[in-house]
C-alpha cells in the first residue's frame, strides 16, 4: 500500500467510527427517520417496544406516508397510538404491524403518543 492508500483507509475508518458513535452514543437522543425526501420510500416502520423507534419521523409536506407500527411488547401502555393532529386513535395488536396512512399538508411538528401520553414520538413535516 502506498502512503495515499493509508490516508483513504484511515478516512474510511474514521467515517465508520463517526457513524457508530452517532448511532450508539448519540443514540441516546431520539432516532430519526426521513421518508418521502429525495425519492425515498414514503414508508417507515416504527418499532413499538417500551417506546417508539425511531421516535422522530421526518417527512415532506404533501407526501403520502405509511407509518407501520410494529408492536413487539405486550404492555398495556403501548396498546394504543394517538396522533391528535390527524385525528388518529388506533389500537395496535401486539406482535402485529398496523399501518396508519397520513398525508401531512402543513409543515410543523406533530406529536404521537400512547393512549396515556407516556410514550412519545413526533412527525416532523418539512415545508
Ligand atoms: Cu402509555
Amino acid at each position: 500500500m502506498s502512503g495515499s492508500d493509508w490516508i483513504v483507509v484511515f478516512a474510511a475508518l474514521l467515517a465508520i467510527a463517526a457513524v457508530n458513535w452517532w448511532f450508539f452514543v448519540a443514540g441516546q437522543a431520539p432516532a430519526a427517520a426521513a421518508v418521502g425526501a429525495s425519492g425515498g420510500p414514503a414508508e417507515v416502520v416504527i418499532t413499538v417496544d417500551g417506546g417508539y423507534s425511531p421516535a422522530v419521523v421526518q417527512v415532506s409536506r404533501g407526501t403520502r406516508v405509511r407509518l407501520v407500527f410494529d408492536r413487539r411488547d405486550t404492555s398495556s401502555c403501548s396498546e394504543e397510538v394517538v396522533i391528535p393532529a390527524f385525528n388518529v386513535r388506533q389500537f395496535l395488536p401486539s406482535g402485529e404491524r398496523t399501518v396508519i396512512e397520513l398525508q401531512p399538508m402543513e409543515a410543523g411538528r406533530f406529536p404521537f403518543t400512547c393512549g396515556m401520553s407516556m410514550l412519545r414520538g413526533s412527525i416532523v413535516v418539512h415545508g
